[in-house]
């Protein structure tokens, strides 16, 4: 077998960029979809995790990013600019880097994760902080790609879509077939749209006989398309989707309808008990966000909404280091002892 090549060398026949674009890679894609027995006992069907926190900047992101970027190249762009509640930023000025352009990002102060903030910074991105939510950020980018001077890579870019739909691409060729469900987390609703997107290209492609039921998950404190409005103060300790106006609204909802789908709300505490379920049961530590797509699976079996036997994915959109400030605020960190062998042996219980 041929070592990986990443997203673009691997999918440029079925991604819709200009012939002569440069492939920029990380190697990103190519993620594990790890077969999770805690989790699929507890809802009595077959359950993966697509773990997207596995790519190269530590999100989903990458895939879509890789694509923007070698797309910009090819239109000789020279700056890039997005908004981002953390993880979009992360991923922006890591591939601007490697292409050697400049990437500025405008992030909600104070509601980013700590790991987020860092990459952006390490990468030489301009950091401006704005004293307001990503909706507000996401509406100066679009403001500012509007004057030319600088491209937009948010996921209203339909570059940054084409390279998250891939996503599905690789979920079909490792099942050999499409799950019954998929779960992921909402919030600007790019991916749930991309993902679609894929399993609808895959039907014909790979031969499929249907394309899985989509469940989204939003926050309940920033829930607008399960509430049917805009929220003008979504708030949510899964920061990277506190989103009040998503920009692919009209996706989200065609995915939701098209696939017999749902989006529901899943409550902060539901979030975390999830989070905290994947890393205790299953080995897998992922950031709160990500933790909502199986927060909703949980909630669907309490209901008796998931058919027995099912195969489900759910997409962990996120790493879990990105975040580390959330442990810490829901595990306390122990007192330290003597640094003697009873002491030690004591705190162990041995
Ligand atoms: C871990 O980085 O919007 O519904 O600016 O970071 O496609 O927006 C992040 C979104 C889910 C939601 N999980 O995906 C950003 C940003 C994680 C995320 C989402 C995000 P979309």
């Amino acid at each position: 077998m041929s070592a990986w090549r990443g997203v673009v060398p691997t999918y440029r026949d079925r991604l819709k960029l200009p012939i002569d674009a440069p492939a920029i890679t990380l190697l990103e894609g190519n993620t594990p979809l790890i077969p999770v027995p805690g989790i699929s006992e507890r809802v009595e069907a077959e359950v993966f995790l697509k773990f997207e926190g596995m790519n190269p900047t530590g999100s989903f992101k990458d895939r879509g990013m890789c694509v923007a970027l070698s797309g910009a190249l090819a239109e000789g762009t020279r700056t890039v600019v997005c908004a981002s509640t953390g993880n979009t930023s992360a991923s922006a000025a890591a591939y601007a880097a490697r292409a050697g352009i400049t990437c500025a990002v405008i992030i909600p102060d104070g509601n980013i994760a700590s790991g987020k903030l860092a990459q952006a910074l390490i990468h030489g991105a301009t950091v401006v902080p704005v004293k307001g939510n990503f909706d507000d950020a996401l509406s100066i980018a679009r403001r500012l790609a509007e004057t030319g001077e600088a491209c937009l890579v948010n996921s209203v870019n339909p570059l940054r879509i084409e390279g998250q739909k891939t996503v599905a691409f690789e979920i079909v060729e490792t099942l050999g077939c499409a799950p019954d469900i998929h779960c992921l987390p909402v919030g600007n609703a790019g991916n749930i749209t991309a993902a679609w997107l894929g399993y609808t290209e895959s039907l014909e492609y790979y031969q499929l006989d249907r394309r899985p039921a989509m469940w989204g998950a939003q926050a309940a404190g920033a829930a607008p398309i399960v509430r049917g409005a805009p929220v003008e103060r979504p708030q949510t300790i899964a920061t990277a989707i506190r989103i009040g106006k998503p920009a692919s609204w009209e996706g989200a909802v065609g995915a939701r309808d098209q696939s017999g789908g749902v989006i529901e709300a899943v409550t902060d505490s539901e979030i975390l008990a999830a989070y905290r379920l994947l890393a205790a049961t299953d080995g897998i530590f992922c950031e709160p966000a990500s933790a909502a797509g199986v927060a909703l699976l949980l909630k669907k079996a309490k209901e008796g909404a998931v058919p027995v036997g099912a195969k489900i994915v759910a997409t962990l959109t996120g790493h879990g280091l990105k975040d580390p400030d959330r442990v810490v605020k829901e595990i306390k960190v122990p007192d330290p002892v003597d640094a003697t062998l009873a002491a030690v042996s004591a705190r162990i219980g041995l």
